[in-house]
């Protein structure tokens, strides 16, 4: 498929380009008010999330805002444990609850695994609706979480801090943990398949929080998850992993076939490129950036985007989501220095 603006795509296939391309992490969502105005419309994040029309809405308001290079699909990782029927809801300021959280191997031998096009339909008719309306403008990026990402959540009835739940079981139980493990990456890897037979052009894993493990826990748990759902990915698009927090891990997370890596805040982009020169990454400005004044976000960004030296396999971005109440100014100086960069 080809695109009025190719830039993004380009990048992830190595090819010359006159600026990076940009797209921000979480770039639909609360920091924007014509989000928060349709969201009150929909009257809830789950309903947003589970009407096409609105999905698409708001999936298209910060590409008409800052002219984006991709956009992503909106939506949430946590739609597959919802379909998995654990009875997902969000309570204003508070993230997502689990009415019904798994803690026993029992508990795990009875989940079932979702199939996308019954209980996640309303995921792929979002994703034909958007493709329509960007008229190949631009590539719409499809993405999941990863299955240790999503485990934790499923294991702890929501986010968490310190991860004991889903730690504890995968340090006393680890044969309970790979049994959840293999069926999450059954789901995840058909999720995106039919998300790419709907029409995504790229997709992307989110592993929130595999950074929350010990190194050997995190390979086996994490990264091996995530090599398999890559494995039985559909070959026509690309791949983008990002594990929050994987910066000691950059050359382990090179080697599962992804072909481009997210890279946080928290690792030194000059590092990351030095460890992987022939690697697309993608990042990494800290959000929290955006929380000073134009000059400091103008000056932060030419940093980061000079990091990168000549090497055109780069796709700008933030580190990690954008945060609610980021100053609309700044971003605006963040798009701005990007998209009047020249390599
Ligand atoms: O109140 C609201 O309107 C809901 C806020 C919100 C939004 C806008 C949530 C709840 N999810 C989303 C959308 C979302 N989630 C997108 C949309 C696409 C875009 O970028 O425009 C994406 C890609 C996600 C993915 C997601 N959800 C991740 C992975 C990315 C990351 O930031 O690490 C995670 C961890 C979640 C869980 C989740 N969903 C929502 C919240 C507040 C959270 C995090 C909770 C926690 O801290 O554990």
């Amino acid at each position: 498929m080809s695109f009025t603006n190719d830039r993004f795509l380009r990048a992830l296939t190595n090819q010359p380009l006159d600026r990076p391309p940009l797209w921000m992490m979480r770039q639909a969502g609360r920091y924007l008010p014509e989000y928060l105005a349709t969201r009150e419309r929909a009257g809830s994040f789950l309903n947003l999330c589970k009407t096409p029309e609105l999905a698409c809405e708001v999936t298209l308001q910060p590409i008409a805002r800052f002219g984006f290079d991709a956009a992503i699909l909106f939506s949430d990782i946590l739609t597959i444990p919802d379909a998995m029927g654990l009875g997902l809801s969000f309570n204003e300021g508070e993230g997502p609850r689990f009415a019904n959280p798994i803690r026993t191997l029992d508990a795990i031998e009875q989940l079932g695994i979702p199939d996308p096009q019954q209980e996640l339909r309303y995921v792929m008719d979002a994703v034909k609706l958007i493709k329509h309306e960007l008229a190949a403008s631009i590539p719409l990026i499809g993405f999941a979480g990863s299955p240790w990402t999503l485990a934790s959540y499923m294991i702890e009835g929501g986010g968490s801090k310190d991860f004991i739940n889903s730690k504890a079981l995968l340090y006393a139980q680890p044969e309970a943990m790979h049994r959840l493990l293999d069926k999450l990456t059954q789901a995840v890897s058909l999720y995106l398949n039919a998300q790419i037979d709907a029409g995504v052009d790229v997709v992307m894993l989110f592993d929130s929080w595999g950074g929350m493990l010990p190194t050997n826990s995190f390979q086996a748990f994490s990264l091996a998850t995530m090599k398999k759902v890559i494995d039985q990915l559909k070959p026509t698009v690309p791949v983008i992993v990002f594990t929050k927090g994987g910066g000691m891990w950059l050359n382990d997370l090179n080697n599962i076939g992804a072909t481009a890596l997210g890279i946080d805040w928290q690792t030194d982009l000059a590092y990351a490129r030095a460890c992987l020169p022939n690697t697309c990454l993608q990042g990494n400005l800290d959000p929290t950036v955006l929380f000073t004044n134009p000059r400091v976000v103008r000056d932060t960004t030419l940093a980061m985007l000079q990091a990168q030296g000549a090497n055109q396999q780069y796709i700008a971005n933030l580190g990690h989501g954008i945060l609610p109440k980021t100053p609309l100014k700044n971003v605006d100086a963040f798009v701005q220095t990007v998209q009047e960069f020249r390599y």
